[in-house]
């Protein structure tokens, strides 16, 4: 019988170039996803506001700024592993206004990628079915099932977020 889910809160913060042709991704040289590339984010910690977190964890693995009113909320994602308890619920969101140059850190090699050369190939399956909705300027809520190996999408649905 189903199991109670620990959902965990989390971050990705995708930024667009201002002239919108390309999109900054940073490479995730350690821990989760590790190998990936994937828009910066992290854990929500306790008391804090998943905005607060994005740009939190922006600024620490890529050095740069924004300000809340930057970055609007782009989407929320619930990612699930069908051999774990724990579900992800990733709080999506875009901008193109920052302050500061991209640096590297311990965790991201970050890149500007042109929107037609994104690495799919290399990213979370998922990101292939939200992503390119997303850059189009929707905003969207999912469900992903995960196979045990990480790769294999068993099951989706994705629909626009109605209320933010
Ligand atoms: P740290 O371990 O770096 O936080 N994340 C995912 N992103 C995508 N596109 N697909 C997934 O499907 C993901 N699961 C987690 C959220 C992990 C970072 O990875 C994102 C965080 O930005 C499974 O603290």
């Amino acid at each position: 019988c189903p199991q109670p889910h620990y959902v965990r809160e989390y971050t990705l913060v995708l930024l667009r170039s201002q002239c919108g042709s390309q999109i900054l991704l940073g490479y995730k040289k350690r821990g989760f996803g590790q190998g990936k590339w994937n828009g910066f984010g992290g854990k929500v910690e306790v008391g804090e506001t998943p905005l607060a977190a994005a740009i939190r964890e922006l600024h620490e693995e890529s050095s740069l700024e924004v300000r809340p009113a930057d970055i609007r909320l782009a989407g929320r994602m619930l990612f699930q592993f069908a051999d774990e308890t724990r579900v992800f619920r990733v709080h999506i969101y875009t901008g193109s206004r920052w302050t500061g140059q991209p640096v590297e850190s311990d965790e991201m090699r970050p890149r500007w990628f042109n929107l037609a050369d994104i690495p799919f190939d290399n990213m979370w399956p998922d990101d292939a079915y939200w992503l390119p909705k997303v850059l189009a300027g929707q905003s969207v809520i999912g469900y992903f099932l995960y196979a045990a190996d990480k790769v294999t999408v068993l099951h989706h649905c994705l629909r626009d977020l109605v209320e933010p």
